[in-house]
């Protein structure tokens, strides 16, 4: 680990320059906080409790600053409305950087600079960058404070949204910070939206820079994040920590940190599953994670939507966590006839990112009713009506919710151990090619099927949407390292497991394939419990499979469609394995290993050397 840099002054010099931190703060943190200060020069310094009292101030010096709209509370009690400048409405992949101080440990995926470079460039920007601003230093825990398998981290902003968003994705304040001591190992991470005032200038209501950068500092577990102040590139406890950092923690000791939905199911015998899911961005995941099975008998609960925490628990089985606390899930497409339940999460308490406003001061988006209403503000503030030709909502707008308030969470959502994991899932956006489920052979086949994952862009980053692109395990924008040493960690973890006998097994789904005429063959949503009925009764070994080139399939009939539309066509349709084309996605396969500089593990190349002889027979 790179030495912490130094700074001048005594602890008594700087509490007495910032006076503010509360008694008992640990001299690292007070350290850390007055460097940051002095590089950027705030005009005050607030420690960040998490209360309620410190929430609703916050709040109303965003509606005073024409950040937030309050809704209407007989509609949307406690709840706001965010507009984002325009061009801040998504991660920027293309800005955000791996620093690691080999090349090779940030590997072909991740954007590397060398980190001394990088320091200089964000000292550069940095400085002086808050200027005529509020710092907000948020500690924060992932994980339940206390857990075994909790993580402590520090944000310190220039942006009250953050610090609101914070409050609601994670366990935030004053019982962190305090414990904090001097043997705890905390995450640094530095925000700034990167628009300094000067004495005279007026705010706007969503402050930002076109300069971006999101940068992480794996061994030195720091984050330091420029110019935005949109969910993933600014709630640095989420993507940055959880995922980036937090995987290369989770390389150094032996667990999993993935970008992964946490699902309970019970079944109509009695039997409890809790299964992990990835799939990548606006694939799925907050959707699957509070399904309604539309079968008899089928009990879902809610754990996690987004990231999980997986590692071999004392019983030697793998368990999992929900890191966050709080939902930052896709708008459009939310409604009652898709998800019921997030509909009953955010019927108040919520802040609301870029989606229209109603003439009633209530909130709209695509797909949340089958019409629109006749008037709405759309998510850059002008006038809209069905005629307007243009989406109202941004389509990667945002709500932003308590995890405590969803219906269905589980009553184990906050177990300390986690939950042990019965099956894991991937999955992606696939109009052709990828049958609705497939079950890998074994767990190195399964790791196969989750270095292979391709998904088409949708508007979560940005890109061309509906472009098919390479995202493996669902992590493409979010492992901290080496994407093909994640696979070869993958096989690690797999072998440890099986030394205790119980090892998960893997699936892979597809909800979006697309029929001749362009709509999904699948009608989706809580009709995924029928693939999830299929998937458990596998685990519970109540059923046999057929094997494929791809992997175990279905036997005719065992897929329970009782009550679906579905014709014959259309099944045969979901499952088609189509040589010609697998061939061509085998070989594409190859070329991507290809960039990887030999890291590949030799598991997963023997893997893909078994499918083009599959397919070769
Ligand atoms: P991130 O928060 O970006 O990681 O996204 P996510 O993976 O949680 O995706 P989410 O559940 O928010 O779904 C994204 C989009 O896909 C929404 O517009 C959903 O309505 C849509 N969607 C989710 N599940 C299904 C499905 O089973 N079928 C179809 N056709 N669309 C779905
Ligand atoms: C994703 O893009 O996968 C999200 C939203 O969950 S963000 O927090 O912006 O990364
Ligand atoms: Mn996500």
């Amino acid at each position: 680990h790179e030495p912490q840099r130094k700074v001048e002054m005594s602890i008594a010099e700087l509490t007495k320059t910032h006076c503010s931190a509360p008694d008992g703060t640990d001299h690292s943190v007070i350290t850390w906080v007055n460097e940051i200060a002095t590089l950027t020069q705030p005009d005050e310094i607030v420690w960040c409790t998490g209360s309620a009292e410190e929430a609703d101030q916050l709040a109303e010096l965003m509606v005073e600053a024409g950040t937030l709209t309050r809704l209407n509370d007989e509609y949307r009690p406690h709840s706001f409305l965010a507009r984002s400048d325009p061009s801040d409405v998504a991660r920027v992949e293309s800005r955000t950087f791996i620093c690691s101080v080999n090349e090779s440990d940030a590997g072909p995926s991740n954007n590397w600079a060398p980190p001394a470079e990088m320091r200089t460039t964000l000292d550069g920007l940095f400085a002086s960058s808050m200027r005529g601003r509020r710092m907000f230093v948020v500690p924060f825990s992932m994980g339940p404070l206390g857990s075994p398998l909790a993580k402590i981290g520090v944000q310190v902003t220039d942006s009250p949204y953050v610090v609101m968003s914070m409050g609601i994705m994670t366990r935030m304040g004053t019982a962190v910070l305090e414990s904090i001591d001097d043997s705890t190992e905390w995450v640094r991470a530095i925000h700034s939206v990167g628009a300094p005032l000067a004495a005279n200038d007026t705010d706007v209501p969503w402050p930002c820079n076109q300069t971006k950068y999101i940068s992480h500092f794996p061994e030195t577990r720091e984050i330091w994040s420029f110019g935005s102040a949109y969910g993933g590139n600014a709630i640095l406890a989420k993507k940055s920590f959880a995922l980036r950092i937090a995987s290369v923690i989770a390389r150094d000791e032996g667990w999993l940190a993935e970008h992964m939905l946490l699902l309970k199911l019970t079944n109509p015998r009695g039997r409890v599953f809790h299964i992990a899911a990835a799939f990548p961005s606006a694939c799925g995941k907050t959707n699957l994670a509070m399904i309604k099975p539309t079968i008899p008998g089928w009990k879902a609960e809610t754990i996690g939507d987004d990231i999980a925490w997986l590692g071999k628990g004392a019983d030697g089985r793998l368990r999992a966590i929900n890191p966050e606390a709080g939902f930052f899930g896709v708008a459009p497409g939310t409604g009652y006839s898709t998800n019921e339940t997030a509909m009953d999460t955010i019927w108040g308490n919520t802040v609301f990112t870029n989606v229209a406003l109603k003439d009633n001061g209530d909130v709209w988006w695509e797909g949340m009713t089958d019409e629109a209403p006749e008037h709405l503000i759309d998510w850059q503030g002008n006038d809209w009506t069905p005629e307007s030709g243009t989406p109202s909502s941004h389509p990667n707008s945002r709500f932003t919710v308590a995890a405590a308030q969803c219906p269905t969470i589980a009553d184990d959502w906050e177990s300390p151990q986690g939950v042990v994991i019965d099956a894991i899932i991937f999955g992606g956006r696939r109009a052709t090619n990828v049958p609705l489920v497939v079950e890998a052979r074994d767990w190195e086949h399964g790791v196969y099927l989750g270095a292979t994952i391709s998904s088409e862009r949708t508007a979560a980053a940005e890109g061309t949407i509906g472009e098919l692109r390479r995202d493996p395990f669902a992590m493409m924008p979010f492992c901290g390292y080496n994407m093909a040493d994640h696979w070869a960690h993958w096989l690690s973890v797999g072998q440890d497991l099986r030394t205790s006998g119980t090892v998960p097994r893997i699936f892979q789904v597809n909800w979006f394939r697309k029929g001749p005429d362009g709509s999904f063959l699948w009608p989706g949503f809580g009709e995924n419990s029928r693939v999830l009925e299929w998937i458990l009764d596998r685990v519970d070994g109540q059923l046999a499979a057929r094997d494929s080139a791809l992997g175990l399939l279905p036997r005719d009939g065992d897929l329970n469609i009782h009550g679906l539309e579905l014709s014959d066509e259309t099944m045969q349709q979901l499952f088609a394995i189509d040589t010609d084309s697998w061939k061509a996605e085998a070989a594409s396969t190859e070329e991507f290993f290809a960039t990887f500089d030999g890291r590949v593990p030799a598991a997963v190349t023997r893997q893909l050397e078994h499918l083009k002889a599959r397919l070769d027979a």
